[in-house]
């Protein structure tokens, strides 16, 4: 049966509102950067709570929200996750990764060292839930890659804006955080995004960003 109706209205906008609305949040979204140097500064976690619920605001297939957040900040398990994915990635950069993966990463100077794993305040390990038990039915989620992914969108661009630095972590391969973290086999492990303040002396690397005309097509 079709669930019942409620009327849906949007605020109106001039268009002069519009591009200001457009300018001021390309204005803040475009400092956006990931950052590999975080502070310990602690976060609360009401704040890492909302910004999660803005998450958990995207849109999903059949609204069936195929997303699972484990928000940690406990020191013990921060060290495990930086342990394990250390391990990961240090074979992936000293024999895993082809040369030509190896000279797409140059500019960023990374290697497998992830001490920030266990600097920053918070790890946001995202899970991608690809079917699940109503009852004694196993069925499918819809689009749970494309719905992870726009969640994960929101959670970024929400931290953004209560000035809060992210990273997007896929320390492959991932399975460690699903026994870590301790989430069933229905569960994949999807990103890792630190959450913090980034280092008084952070920086990042020094890249232009493609033109988006290079990236989209119009067509009236
Ligand atoms: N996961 C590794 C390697 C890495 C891969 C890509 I693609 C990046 O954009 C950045 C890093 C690491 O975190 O070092």
């Amino acid at each position: 049966m079709p669930a019942p109706t409620i009327p849906y209205r949007l605020e109106r906008l001039t268009p002069q509102e519009q591009m200001a609305r457009a300018d001021a949040l390309f204005g803040r979204l475009k400092t956006r950067r990931s950052v590999r140097q975080f502070s310990d500064r602690p976060v609360p976690r009401e704040l890492i709570e909302r910004l999660l619920d803005i998450a958990h605001g995207a849109p999903s297939g059949a609204n069936r929200k195929p997303w699972r957040f484990v928000a940690i900040d406990d020191p013990q398990m921060k060290q495990e996750i930086r342990l394990a994915a250390e391990e990961e990635e240090k074979k992936s950069y000293e024999h895993r990764f082809p040369p030509e993966w190896l000279d797409a990463l140059e500019p960023f100077g990374t290697d497998w060292h992830k001490p920030y794993l266990e600097v920053v305040p918070w790890l946001v390990v995202v899970f991608r839930i690809d079917w699940e038990m109503h009852g004694d039915k196993k069925l499918p989620n819809y689009y749970p890659n494309e719905s992870t992914g726009l969640a994960c969108g929101f959670f970024l661009a929400a931290c953004h804006e209560a000035g809060l630095a992210t990273l997007t972590h896929t320390p492959n391969p991932m399975a460690f955080l699903r026994e870590i973290c301790r989430r069933p086999v229905n569960e994949k492990p999807y990103l890792l995004i630190p959450v913090g303040y980034p280092a008084d002396d952070a920086v990042v690397p020094d890249i232009a960003k493609k033109p988006l005309a290079e990236r989209m097509q119009w067509n009236r």
